[in-house]
């Protein structure tokens, strides 16, 4: 059939213009300076070293990604779920600004959270969440982010899933103590490593609706 002549791309995304992907791996950078030297970190430090004592450089610790973007369908070539059914979408390279409203960082992956529009949210499958941690149930565009970093060995599809679980957690106690003030926000710590910065002010991100193939 005709579908099988379309070639259909690993995944599509909002991919962030250049200009806007220094300025959020500049803030993403400052974040984690600040974090290392938070004493209330410096106290839950053994969730990323595993051991007391140690000390951890949040920079070194994340290999930054490049090209960054939002996936909104994983399509995997064809073969992931609902990718064809996907890949008729149009809306092709039309501008997008995203809202970066939160960072998170967590002893695997360190992203942000994107809060999507009702017209992104057209882009956005209906599935997506549907590895939600039990016993939450989270509006749809809860996983939308951008990942910023990846610890070593991990994959990237993990920082949706450390999203999903940070929201569960915050669902579960919509006000947890705040630890600490900081000039871009409140952090927020929800153990085993876990950390989440409410951006005072949403960060505006110009992205660029497409697709990639490796
Ligand atoms: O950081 P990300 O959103 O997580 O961007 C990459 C992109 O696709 C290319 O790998 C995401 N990704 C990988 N596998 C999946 C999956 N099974 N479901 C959703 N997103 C995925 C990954």
């Amino acid at each position: 059939g005709p579908l099988g002549e379309i070639s259909i791309p690993l995944y599509f995304g909002f991919f962030l213009l250049s200009s806007v992907q220094d300025k959020i791996k500049c803030t993403a950078n400052d974040f984690l300076k600040t974090l290392d030297t938070l004493e209330a970190f410096k106290k839950h430090m053994i969730d990323f070293t595993g051991k007391e004592e140690s000390e951890v450089d949040l920079e070194q610790y994340f290999q930054a990604k490049e090209f960054l973007h939002c996936t909104t369908k994983f399509c995997n070539y064809g073969k992931a779920e609902g990718a064809k059914e996907y890949a008729v979408k149009k809306m092709y390279s039309f501008i997008f600004e995203l809202s970066l409203t939160a960072l998170f960082v967590t002893p695997r992956t360190v992203g942000a959270q994107v809060s999507l529009t009702e017209e992104q949210l057209l882009l956005w499958p209906a599935d997506a969440e549907s590895s939600v941690p039990a016993g939450a149930s989270l509006p749809l565009g809860s996983r939308a982010h951008v990942t910023l970093g990846c610890a070593e060995g991990v994959e990237p599809v993990q920082t949706g899933l450390d999203l999903l679980e940070i929201l569960a957690l915050k669902q579960q106690d919509p006000k947890p103590d705040v630890v600490e003030e900081m000039e871009l926000g409140s952090l927020t710590y929800y153990n085993e490593g876990r950390w989440m910065l409410s951006l005072r002010e949403p960060i505006g991100a110009r992205a660029c609706f497409s697709s990639y193939y490796k």
